[in-house]
């Protein structure tokens, strides 16, 4: 049997200006409509959406309007040869949410990004996707005693209970991050991630997005963090890119940094025939702030390209040599076996 094919998806905000907390931008800003013109010129057929990315100025309009113009979206998208993978409600970025929004102590900011993720649910809806995605960006603190953390934990998974009644069909893929914007996140890990899960009203419809950079900056290796979800049959989308080390959140293009780490990202998708769940390989890269504009796309092609060559490297792997290593307690012939394939010595 033939191998599935993947589908490739990146967000909007992954063609960017190219600012950074030190500087502003140095890219001219692209308009939605040209950046979505750009997808299947670079190989993509999918795109990942903010809910304001698909309905600009998402709080002040109503159900209906926000129906209405993610359905002229679609047909849109559908006209570029585009299906959308997911929408995320992005709470981060309003005043509103500065402490987050499902965990903040005002009742009325909580009640908020509740309405406003529901919202979110419909835009998906109206996209025709079921996967919303949690990236929960302020959900923590800067200081411990700044909230309550035993209740937020309860707040999060009412929250999400929240947004599962309101949406009978909508699956909920958290994406966990131990830190940035905030000094501590209270979903870090996956497993923080799938433990929620299980606390919700309906589990099965609550699953993870891992981020490689994210894995990274918890300390942990990303392709056993998609192994922990694959192996509950929760892991929904990733977010390949790739972090040198424990810094801020690099977003460097798939591969760039470790490319043994990559290889077996992609070598535990491929054994767990994630193409074949129906979920999607997207990329959160971001391009050097230093690339010109009319460069500042190749971050994307590129991480498609690294993931093609690692597929390529995963298919042409000796699984005998794997398998007889293994057998014979001799992991340093193991080692050096990969290394030597992936450096294509014969
Ligand atoms: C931050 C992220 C986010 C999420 C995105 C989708 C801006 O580190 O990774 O990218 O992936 O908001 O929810
Ligand atoms: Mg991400």
């Amino acid at each position: 049997m033939m191998p599935a094919d993947y589908t490739f998806s990146f967000g909007p905000w992954n063609i960017h200006e190219g600012a950074d907390p030190f500087g502003p931008a140095i890219r001219p800003t692209l308009e939605f409509a040209d950046k979505v013109k750009q997808f299947k010129g670079l190989g993509f057929d999918a795109i990942m959406l903010h809910d304001d990315d698909a309905v600009p100025d998402i709080d002040s309009k109503s159900a209906a309007q926000v129906e209405q113009e993610a359905g002229a979206l679609k047909a849109m998208l559908e006209g570029e040869g585009l299906v959308t993978e997911l929408a995320a409600p992005r709470l981060w970025e309003d005043p509103r949410g500065a402490d987050g929004g499902f965990t903040a102590n005002d009742p009325a900011v909580r009640q908020w990004a509740i309405d406003r993720s529901k919202r979110c649910a419909d835009v998906c809806r109206a996209l025709g996707t079921d996967i919303l995605v949690l990236w929960l960006a302020r959900e923590g603190t800067y200081i411990r005693e700044a909230k309550d953390a035993v209740a937020a934990h309860g707040r999060l998974v009412e929250a999400v209970n929240a947004i599962l009644e309101h949406d009978p069909d909508i699956r909920i893929a958290i994406e966990p991050k131990p830190n940035e914007p905030m000094d501590h996140a209270y979903l870090p890990t996956i497993g923080h991630a799938l433990a929620l899960a299980s606390q919700t009203a309906n589990p099965s419809r609550v699953g993870a997005l891992i981020e490689t950079a994210h894995s990274l900056l918890a300390g942990l290796d990303p392709s056993d963090d998609m192994a922990f979800a694959l192996s509950f049959g929760k892991l929904w989308s990733v977010h390949l890119n790739d972090q040198n080390g424990l810094k801020y959140d690099q977003d460097k293009s798939f591969g760039a940094a470790n490319l043994r780490v990559a290889f077996n990202q992609v070598k535990v998708l491929e054994e767990a025939n994630f193409a074949d769940t129906g979920a999607m390989v997207a990329f959160d890269v971001k391009a050097m702030r230093t690339q010109p504009a009319e460069l500042a796309t190749k971050h994307l092609s590129n991480s498609k390209a690294m993931f093609m060559h690692l597929l390529e490297k995963v298919r042409t792997w000796d699984r005998d040599v794997e398998l007889q290593c293994r057998e014979a307690g001799d992991y340093e012939a193991l080692e050096l076996a990969v290394m030597e394939h992936l450096m294509g010595v014969q």
